[in-house]
C-alpha cells in the first residue's frame, strides 16, 4: 500500500489505488481541485485509461454531496440500463461515463489524514 504522498499536499486526502485496505472510499469529487488530482493520480499509476471513482447512482460512496460533476456529452446514459457506477478518464477527452460495475477497471481511493 502507498499513499501518494505528493497529493496530501494538494489536499487533506491520501489517495491510493491498490486494495490492501487503508480503509477509505473510492475517491469522491467535489471540486476542480480534486478532479485533477484523482487525474494525476490515474496519471501517475497506470498512464492513460479509464478508472473507477466512487460515484454509484450518483451518490458518491463516501456519503459526501454529489455537488460537482463533469460528464461527457450524452452521459450519463444508463446505456441498456446496465451502467450503475462512475469511471473518469485521463484521456483526450477528459469526461465522466457511467459503466457497468462489472468491468474490469483500476481503481482510486481516498482516505481523509
Ligand atoms: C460540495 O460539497 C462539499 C462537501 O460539503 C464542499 O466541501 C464543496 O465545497 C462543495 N462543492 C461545490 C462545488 O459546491
Ligand atoms: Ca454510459
Amino acid at each position: 500500500m502507498s499513499c501518494l504522498g505528493v497529493f496530501l499536499l494538494l489536499s487533506s486526502f491520501c489517495f491510493f489505488t491498490d486494495s490492501t485496505s487503508l480503509g477509505g472510499n473510492l475517491a469522491s469529487v467535489h471540486h476542480d481541485i480534486d478532479y485533477q488530482v484523482v487525474q494525476n493520480v490515474i496519471y501517475i499509476v497506470k498512464g492513460t485509461g479509464p478508472a473507477w471513482i466512487g460515484g454509484t447512482n450518483w451518490r458518491w460512496t463516501d456519503g459526501t454531496p454529489f455537488n460537482f460533476s463533469n460528464w461527457g456529452i450524452g452521459q450519463p446514459d444508463n446505456y441498456q440500463g446496465n451502467e450503475n457506477c462512475l469511471q473518469i478518464s485521463t484521456e483526450g477527452r477528459r469526461f465522466w461515463d457511467d459503466l457497468n460495475c462489472q468491468t474490469p477497471l483500476p481503481f482510486v481511493c481516498a482516505k481523509k489524514v
